[in-house]
C-alpha cells in the first residue's frame, strides 16, 4: 500500500509530436531542432510521427501551435526559439506574448504545450544552451514532450 504516485515515464515510441520553431536566430534554433528531433527519435518516436514547422519568430510560435492542436493530431506540441535581449524593450514584449501564449494553450487544451524557447543575454549564452557548452534545451523540451504525455495518460485512467 502506501501514497499512491502517477509519473510520466519515457515511454517508448507513444504518440505523435509537433515542433514550432522559429526562424530568428536561425542558427541557434537549428541546434534546438535537431536536439528536440534526437529526444525524441532516442525515445523511439518514428519519423513519421513528427512534423516541424516553421514560424518568423518566437512571437508567432502561440497561433501555429494552436491550430496544430486544433487538427487532434499531436499528442504534445514543442516549442522552440531563441531571444535575445536587445538594446531596447522589444525582448520583454517577444518573450512576455510567446511564453504567455504557450502557457495559456497548455492550460486551455490540457494539451503538453513544451517551452524550448531560450531567453538569454547574448547570442553567446544561446548557443552554450543549443548543443554547445551547456547541453541542448531542444533535447530536454521533447523529453518533457514524452513524459507529459504519458502523464497526462495516466492521469486520464
Ligand atoms: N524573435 C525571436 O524569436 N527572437 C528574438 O530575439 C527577436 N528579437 O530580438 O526581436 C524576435 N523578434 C521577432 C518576433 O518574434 C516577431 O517575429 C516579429 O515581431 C513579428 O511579429
Amino acid at each position: 500500500m502506501g501514497i499512491q504516485i502517477i509519473e510520466g515515464n519515457f515511454a517508448p515510441g507513444k504518440g505523435s509530436f509537433a515542433i514550432v520553431a522559429a526562424r530568428f536566430n536561425q542558427a541557434v534554433v537549428d541546434g534546438l531542432v535537431g536536439g528536440a528531433i534526437e529526444g525524441l527519435q532516442r525515445h523511439g518516436v518514428a519519423e513519421q510521427n513528427i512534423v516541424l514547422v516553421r514560424v518568423p519568430g518566437s512571437f508567432e510560435i502561440p497561433v501555429a501551435a494552436k491550430k496544430l492542436i486544433e487538427t487532434g493530431k499531436y499528442s504534445a506540441v514543442i516549442c522552440l526559439g531563441a531571444i535575445i535581449r536587445g538594446e531596447t524593450d522589444h525582448y520583454d514584449h517577444v518573450a512576455g506574448g510567446a511564453a504567455k501564449g504557450i502557457a495559456q494553450l497548455s492550460m486551455e487544451h490540457g494539451v503538453p504545450v513544451i517551452f524550448g524557447v531560450l531567453t538569454c543575454d547574448t547570442l553567446e549564452q544561446a548557443v552554450n544552451r543549443a548543443g554547445a557548452k551547456l547541453g541542448n534545451k531542444g533535447f530536454e523540451a521533447a523529453l518533457a514532450a514524452i513524459e507529459m504525455v504519458d502523464l497526462l495518460g495516466k492521469i486520464n485512467r
